[in-house]
């Protein structure tokens, strides 16, 4: 007889997720790369590619320095919830401390993306409710993923072609690595 087995949930198939790192206080470039390292490491999120690396003025908030921001694909079974506690742990093992609102942090990853899921939670809103319109996330991801879609928005194309790209600067001369080979990067 084949069926379910009782008792036991199927497991979810693994969706598309797409996060988004930032940071602008420390060695930012080795922020960055611990966060996809501690996400890879946590079990259930599969690195799949990561954008370059682009130094962005700030949006918004105080006075502070420039950020570095990059985009990661990955790929995940687990809850949004699960997705996003992990998140702000890699967040958290980085010293991220919460001051204010759009503050200079070492380490920030939103969920900008997770499949084609809609919600209007404050915990957790997806798509991010302020991706569509945000050139440091729009560039890297494009760079990721050129066919790359934003559910509600449409390709991220035509969003980046709105939004335009000032304040976002291309690092040529730095990367990020995605798997155990990543620890070669060059301070930043
Ligand atoms: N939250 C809700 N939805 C999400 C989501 N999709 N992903 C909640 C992640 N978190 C989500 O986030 C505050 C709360 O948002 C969390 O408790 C979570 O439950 P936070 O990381 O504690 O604080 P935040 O990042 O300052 O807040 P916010 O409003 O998400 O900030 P933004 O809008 O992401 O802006 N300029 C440049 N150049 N580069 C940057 O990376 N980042 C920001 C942060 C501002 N300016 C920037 C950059
Ligand atoms: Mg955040």
């Amino acid at each position: 007889m084949t069926g379910e087995m009782p008792g036991r949930a199927a497991a979810a198939a693994p969706r598309e997720i797409v996060l988004a790192l930032g940071s602008n206080l420390g060695d930012r470039l080795a922020n960055l790369q611990a966060g996809i390292d501690a996400l890879a490491a946590s079990g259930g999120i599969a690195a799949m590619a990561v954008s370059g690396v682009f130094e962005t003025s700030p949006v918004g908030g105080p006075d502070q320095p420039d950020y570095l921001n990059a985009v990661l694909l990955a790929t995940s079974g687990l809850p949004a919830r699960a997705v996003l506690d992990r998140c702000q742990a890699a967040e958290r093992a980085r010293g991220r401390v919460h001051t204010l609102r759009w503050g200079p942090r070492t380490l920030d990853i939103d969920i900008i993306a997770y499949g084609d899921e809609v919600s209007d939670d404050p915990v957790l809103t997806l798509p991010h409710p302020r991706a569509h319109q945000r050139a440091f996330v729009l560039v890297p991801w494009h760079d990721a993923d050129p066919d790359a879609r934003l559910p509600g928005f449409g390709p991220v194309a035509g969003l980046l072609a709105s939004a335009g790209e000032d304040g976002v600067r291309r690092r040529s001369d730095l990367s990020l690595a995605v798997g155990r080979q990543a620890a070669a990067n060059q301070g930043g």
